[in-house]
């Protein structure tokens, strides 16, 4: 069966940047791939685009043709597609069912808080068995302010009750977060929503008339308890794992097993089925949806490699990659000695 992420987020949050990340881990991990670009004023894709909107509808089209602005010409091509989604569902069934695929929406945030189109797309791939997460990437400088904490918590909790699927929110660029000064708490606050109420002064201090509003918008929060967020520095490896791991569990990935992973004898009958439809018999009776390991897996690992000691972790992490390249170079270069030294192929006697 085919498994997916719907990959929304604010302009500029990185949606695209991740989807390309996410390609070339996938691609070295030898792990199926496919990325729908859904947004059809993206003019410069950055990955291998597998389905591209812009083959179905294209912006500048809709924007003549019905004299629209940009943002309203997007709509048009949201709903365009709703209404066309039989063409989306027969390129994704040529993906194959084993499929992994990411949909990279446009940064117009209505389209995951009200607007129904993607709703509609999603519950119709859902209903034809896809199973899918949202993916919320949410710039991670927005911490480093008690109000636009506030609000990004407030959008990520809309787009969860609105698109109503396994949710993952994400923090991006969290190796820039150190440039925007020092965070009022620990990183674990603002990832585990942990009691809002400390940031009443910071919220009054900024607007002294809303006090009360704010703390209503604190405790809706707080009553949902819905929302945290993992991590994500997209060119960090470990980052990207970790974010993987916790989408498989979110989709339920971790029970498909690897290609070529063998089943333990006795357990299942693997004769007649294949691929994702294989039960994961060792990740159902183990550990597949126990702890999460791995670095980067702790919020407390997150914030010594990128704020309490960036430059001493940026230090290392440049002596390790140079020792790595040298270690390349050596064995390159005596692998072409030992060709060199090879003698000639014998022919004959
Ligand atoms: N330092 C850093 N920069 C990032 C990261 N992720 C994305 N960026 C940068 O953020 C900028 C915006 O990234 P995009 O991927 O275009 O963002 P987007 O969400 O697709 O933007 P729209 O499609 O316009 O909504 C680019 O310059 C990226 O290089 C990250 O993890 N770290
Ligand atoms: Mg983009």
């Amino acid at each position: 069966m085919p498994f997916g992420e719907v990959v929304c987020g604010s302009p500029g949050s990185g949606k695209s940047t991740y989807c390309h990340g996410k390609h070339q881990l996938f691609t070295a991990l030898n792990r199926p791939i496919s990325i729908v670009n859904l947004d059809p004023a993206n003019e410069s894709i950055p990955y291998p685009c597998a389905i591209d909107i812009s083959s179905l509808i294209k912006l500048q089209d809709v924007m003549e043709e019905h004299g629209l602005g940009p943002n309203g010409g997007l709509l048009y091509c949201m709903e365009y597609l709703e209404a066309n989604v039989d063409w989306l569902e027969e390129q994704l069934d040529a993906l194959g069912k084993d499929a992994y695929v990411l949909f990279d929406l446009p940064g117009q945030v209505e389209l995951s808080t009200n607007h129904d189109s993607v709703k509609n797309i999603i519950g119709r791939l859902s209903k034809g068995g896809f199973r899918l997460a949202a993916v919320h990437l949410c710039d991670a400088h927005y911490v480093t302010d008690a109000p636009k904490y506030i609000s990004v918590l407030l959008l990520s909790l809309r787009t969860m009750l609105h698109l109503e699927l396994p949710h993952i929110n994400v923090l991006s660029k969290i190796d820039l977060i150190s440039q925007y000064g020092d965070l009022d708490f620990n990183l674990d606050f603002y990832t585990e929503v942990q009691d809002l109420s400390y940031l009443e002064n910071a919220l009054s201090a900024s607007a002294p008339r809303y006090a009360a509003l704010n703390m209503t918008m604190i405790s809706l929060i707080e009553d949902y308890s819905l929302v945290n967020f993992e991590t994500l520095a997209i060119e960090d490896k470990n980052s990207m794992l970790n974010l993987t791991r916790a989408i498989d569990r979110a989709t339920g990935y971790v029970f498909v097993p690897a290609a070529d992973s063998k089943m333990p004898e006795g357990t299942i009958d693997t004769s007649s089925t294949s691929g994702s439809t294989r039960p994961n018999a060792f990740g159902l009776f183990t550990s597949a949806i126990g702890e999460r390991h791995g670095s980067s897996n702790d919020v407390r690992d997150v914030q010594e490699r990128w704020i309490d000691a960036k430059e001493e972790w940026d230090a290392y992490e440049k002596v390790q990659w140079r020792k790595e390249g040298e270690t390349l170079r050596d064995e390159a270069a005596r692998a072409g000695n030992i060709r060199e030294r090879k003698p000639p192929d014998v022919v004959g006697d």
